[in-house]
């Protein structure tokens, strides 16, 4: 009788022993979830090629490292980034010297750059295959003056164009979208008038074809705006870090018409799907 009378004491006692302890479980690892609970802000973590993001109040929880991925926790499962190799040729007119076979570092000649190997910084963006192409990501680089750039961009597994934009430069896409799948995207702009949307290029030497210079207003437009913008600064000898410098060779002349004013004549625009 003592055992049947006690017993249910001690269950109690178990049970709330149970329950204290499954409290002070729950607080400890409440308080040691607490700890890695990143900020309001949330918060990217990169470990060589891979990113990882957290969002808001998700414990930050650094164990992934697959192969150019960008792995997302919780909140954010099913999305992942990949920083994709890209591997591209490409020429601006106007910079493209035929004597060289390079570009004009225009950088350098504008007083901007002590770099001699590069032209000018550029925009590549990626734009959605489907109407309205809407742009998903973009970055900018230094073009070196071969036109050969070694570069990565950071994007959701997709099917994209790619955009080239440049601060006196036609925005010129490519000939198609490309499928961006994690293996490394190889384009050579420069062999085929063909290569970009609308083959819009010229020829800059035999078998060598570059994006069109000359729109400084950045309206999509080689036209008399243009031209309005350069022939004051011809008259004035401008120099330095100017978009009316069309050739890069760190002043505004004669040269930098004779890019533009054939681009006019021939009612050069930007062509896009
Ligand atoms: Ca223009
Ligand atoms: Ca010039």
């Amino acid at each position: 009788m003592r055992t049947f009378k006690n017993t249910p004491h001690h269950m109690i006692r178990l049970i709330g022993l149970f329950c204290f302890g499954w409290i002070i479980s729950l607080q400890t690892f409440s308080q040691s979830i607490q700890r890695d609970v990143i900020g309001s802000a949330g918060m990217v973590t990169t470990y060589g090629n891979y990113t990882l993001s957290f969002t808001v109040g998700e414990p930050a929880i650094n164990t992934l490292n697959y192969s150019g991925y960008k792995i997302h926790q919780g909140f954010q499962h099913g999305s992942k980034q990949m920083n994709i190799p890209m591997y591209l040729i490409c020429y601006l007119q106007g910079a493209y010297s035929p004597s060289l076979h390079a570009m004009n570092p225009m950088l350098l000649n504008q007083g901007m750059s002590s770099d001699a190997t590069v032209v000018d910084t550029i925009t590549l963006a990626l734009h959605a295959a489907t109407p309205p192409y809407a742009v998903v990501t973009s970055k900018q680089v230094l073009l070196p003056i071969t036109g050969v750039l070694n570069t990565t961009m950071l994007t959701l597994p997709g099917n994209y164009y790619l955009v080239i934009k440049h601060r006196n430069t036609v925005e010129t896409w490519s000939s198609l979208p490309y499928q961006f799948t994690g293996s490394p995207i190889l384009i050579d702009f420069s062999y085929q008038a063909q290569t970009v949307y609308g083959s819009n290029q010229e020829e800059v030497e035999p078998g060598v074809w570059a994006f069109y210079s000359g729109d400084i207003n950045q309206d999509g437009a080689t036209d008399a705006f243009d031209f309005g913008l350069l022939e004051p600064d011809i008259t004035n000898a401008a120099s330095g870090y100017v978009t009316t410098d069309l050739n890069g060779d760190g002043i505004v002349d004669a040269f930098d018409y004779l890019v533009l004013d054939p681009n006019i004549v021939s009612g050069v625009t930007a062509i896009k799907p």
